[in-house]
């Protein structure tokens, strides 16, 4: 008990309430460190629109209607008709803001491109309806798949570190020539194969390749003057391939036993 004289005023401090510290999302966590990474090789960081135009997101890409690279990329469309065309879709992929960059800016030109992408998917461990890519872009005089290749592989050994096994390989799509794939080997089987990876022991992280000559042309960039390379990475699969999660949806489950590890 405490003994207060009479007149004497008695303060009692109660301690206050902690408030729960919030955090950053561990995508936005792996989206501002791979954002730092290029950046520091001289890339600058842009953002386009997530509700996109039929023409920025494959036409001006190479692939026409009907085109089977279409097919692919299982696409939202906006219910919006226009001359009895369904032109407005949400972007499959970050892909189009290369096109939207290149007909505003003239080389050269070093940028990347953070943001959601959707595709009307089944949804499995490694496969979202949404989910986040990053576009890079590189157009100058010059530019070689071999600088191509040698950013990526930086920026591999600075994320995963030196020892981590990487993977690049020919691919194909329209707007590139050449084009590739890059794979990491998967942090759940250390490449012995297992049913996250399908046996294969390697997870596709990105596709990439040199911009394709009529894809430059499309966006008003001479050809014949200026080539460049460019790649659109996977963001979840990061961090997965970094800590060994073998379950995309963890991400978005909403489970704060898992979101505080990060
Ligand atoms: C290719 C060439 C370039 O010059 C530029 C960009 C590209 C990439 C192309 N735009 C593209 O989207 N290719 S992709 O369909 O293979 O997706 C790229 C990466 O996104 C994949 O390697 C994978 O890491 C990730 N991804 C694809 N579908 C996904 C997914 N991640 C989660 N859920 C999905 N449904």
């Amino acid at each position: 008990m405490i003994a207060v004289a009479a007149g004497e005023r008695l303060d009692v401090t109660l301690p206050g309430r902690l408030t729960p510290g919030g955090r950053l999302h561990p995508v936005t966590q792996t989206i501002y460190e791979i954002c730092d990474i290029f950046m520091s090789m001289g890339f600058q960081v842009v953002e386009g629109p997530e509700v996109e135009w039929d023409y920025y997101n494959f036409e001006a890409l190479n692939i026409p209607k009907e085109h089977p690279a279409r097919d692919n990329m299982s696409t939202f469309w906006v219910d919006f008709k226009k001359n009895d065309e369904q032109p407005m879709l949400l972007r499959t992929h970050t892909s189009p803001m290369q096109v939207r960059f290149m007909e505003k800016v003239r080389p050269p030109i070093r940028i990347v491109v953070p943001g959601r992408v959707y595709r009307y998917e089944a949804i499995d461990a490694t496969h979202l309806p949404m989910f986040y890519q990053i576009e890079g872009l590189a157009v100058d005089r010059g530019i070689t798949l071999a600088e191509l290749k040698g950013t990526l592989y930086e920026f591999a050994r600075r994320f995963f570190g030196a020892d981590r096994k990487v993977r690049f390989r020919c691919d194909y799509f329209p707007f590139v020539e050449p084009g590739a794939e890059l794979a990491i080997e998967c942090a759940v089987c250390c490449g012995a194969g297992c049913s996250l990876c399908k046996g294969s022991g390697w997870i596709e992280v990105l596709g990439a390749g040199m911009v394709h000559p009529r894809v430059l042309e499309r966006a008003g960039v001479d050809p014949d003057v200026y080539t460049g390379f460019a790649f659109g990475m996977g963001i979840e699969r990061m961090p997965m391939l970094r800590y060994g999660i073998d379950d995309v949806r963890l991400f978005y489950g909403s489970d704060l036993r898992f979101l505080r590890q990060f």
